[in-house]
């Protein structure tokens, strides 16, 4: 199974998406640490919402294999940019929460998401288990694994390490 590393507002229902990953009732936790022992790394949201604390955004990614932006359908305003891509060396993907809310406008949510340079975008409602199979689908696969020299042979010819061969 592949890790995969959450960032994103706070309220934006990552702790909620581990739950409904494990098969587990939602509880609210507030999460105040990130733990990278679990199969799903969880991060406050506090972290991706201040300039100065999201630079441990990408210290705690490079303990993944898969990073996920996840934004909820109904938040107001997007807060990732472009500039992302830049430290993310990693497959990114986006994760779209409460689809389910009255106030959801999952268009612009994944057009922020895609702008943002997130690869696949996927859309789950972590109360009724909407969208989770999907997803686990995604993750259920072991990365592949890949030498030093692997990853110098894509970059010298201009791929992503994750990438597959031409
Ligand atoms: N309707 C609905 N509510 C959700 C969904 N996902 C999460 N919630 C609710 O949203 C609230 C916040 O969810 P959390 O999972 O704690 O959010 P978080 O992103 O972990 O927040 P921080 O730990 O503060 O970063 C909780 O009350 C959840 O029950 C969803 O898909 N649909
Ligand atoms: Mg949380």
């Amino acid at each position: 199974m592949k890790k995969l590393f959450l960032m994103g507002r706070s309220e934006a229902g990552k702790t909620s998406l581990t739950q409904a990953l494990k098969g587990e009732e939602l509880h609210y936790i507030k999460t105040q640490y990130t733990n990278t022992e679990e199969d799903t790394i969880d991060s406050p949201g506090e972290y991706a919402e201040s300039k100065r604390f999201s630079v441990g955004l990408a210290c705690f990614s490079f303990e993944a294999d898969v990073i996920a932006m996840v934004q909820a359908a109904d938040e107001p305003f997007n807060l990732f940019g472009p500039g992302g891509r830049s430290f993310i060396l990693r497959p990114l993907i986006g994760i779209i929460t409460k689809i389910d809310s009255p106030y959801a406008n999952v268009p612009m949510v994944r057009q922020w998401l895609i702008n943002a340079g997130c690869e696949r975008i996927f859309l789950v409602n972590n109360v009724t288990r909407e969208g989770i199979d999907e997803l686990m689908e995604y993750l259920k696969d072991d990365p592949e694994p890949l030498t030093l020299e692997e990853a110098k042979y894509r970059q010298s010819i201009g791929l992503n390490e994750w990438d597959p061969l031409p």
